[in-house]
């Protein structure tokens, strides 16, 4: 893989780093994206399963497609993508993940700056009280598990469609792209707003903006750099370059 003199010299010089990443990244781990063939988008309508009213309307129904998703991610594993990026953190002075990915892979992958803009699946709360629940209280019922103090409905705490974000966490990712020297864009559609903000805002403030995707997609013209592969693969690589430019 040929690395254009340009992009050697933003890796040698840089100091922070952003890995902006989608449901791409996951892929190689067994865990399947939205759009794209197999994709889940393709089999159910967002709305139908990722939105407060979709809950309210059928709750048992949605649980239990988390419930199908999270046994997917407990038996999946980071990637050589995941592990790549949190190895990062070693030959540069500030690395941190943004992340629309509620799998928790970038966490069990050792990467220890993340911000989670969509939520994470293992965490759940009560939609009355807020009370929160881990993974493991409630990963064996079947049907909507009801709050223990108030008798709320408990729902995954994910950011569903015509929800906001989680407002701090959205404020101190959007920080980290405008101060960032680059930013790369791993395994993303980038349509799904406001997160596509972070990419083009870190541009915007003059960072080095490098897409690694399998496919070109709407970023790929504000790319300084696009990689056309798997992450899983061209993260490695690129790892190994900054090895050989950079001390530990
Ligand atoms: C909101 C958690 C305020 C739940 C998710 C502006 C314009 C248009 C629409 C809107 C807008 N602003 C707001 C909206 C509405 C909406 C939106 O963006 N709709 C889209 C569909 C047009 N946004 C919202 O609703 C947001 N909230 O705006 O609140 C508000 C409030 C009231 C009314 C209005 C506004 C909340 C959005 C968050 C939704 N929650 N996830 C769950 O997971 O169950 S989104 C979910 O889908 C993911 O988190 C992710 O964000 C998105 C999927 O995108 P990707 O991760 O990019 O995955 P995708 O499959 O699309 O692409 C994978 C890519 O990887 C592909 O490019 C593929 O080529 C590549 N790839 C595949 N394999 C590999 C690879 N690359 C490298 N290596 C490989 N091996």
């Amino acid at each position: 893989m040929q690395f254009t003199e340009e992009f050697l010299e933003k890796l040698t010089e840089a100091n922070r780093i952003v890995f902006f990443t989608g449901a791409g990244i996951s892929a190689e781990s067994g865990v399947s994206t939205f759009r794209g063939k197999e994709g889940i988008w393709n089999k159910i309508k967002p709305e139908e399963l990722a939105s407060f009213d979709a809950f309210l309307k059928n709750p048992n129904m949605v649980w239990e497609w988390y419930q199908y998703r999270r046994k997917i991610v407990n038996e999946a594993a980071p990637n050589p993508g995941h592990l790549a990026i949190a190895e990062f953190e070693k030959y540069f002075k500030d690395v941190c993940v943004v992340t629309q990915n509620v799998d928790n892979l970038h966490a069990r992958a050792g990467s220890s700056y993340i911000y989670e803009l969509h939520g994470n699946i293992e965490r759940n709360y009560c939609i009355n009280c807020k009370t929160f629940y881990n993974k493991d209280e409630l990963q064996f019922s079947e049907k909507t598990p009801i709050c223990k103090i108030c008798s709320g409905l408990i729902r995954p705490d994910v950011v569903w469609f015509g929800e906001l974000l989680p407002e701090q966490i959205f404020i101190d990712a959007e920080s980290k792209a405008i101060h960032s020297d680059i930013c790369f864009v791993v395994g993303t559609s980038a349509l799904v707003y406001p997160a596509a903000n972070i990419p083009i805002l870190a541009k915007r403030s003059g960072s080095y903006l490098v897409e690694v995707n399998i496919e070109s997609t709407e970023l790929s013209r504000f790319a300084d750099h696009s990689f056309i592969g798997k992450s899983g693969e061209i993260l490695p690589k690129i790892l190994n370059e900054v090895k050989n430019l950079r001390t530990v």
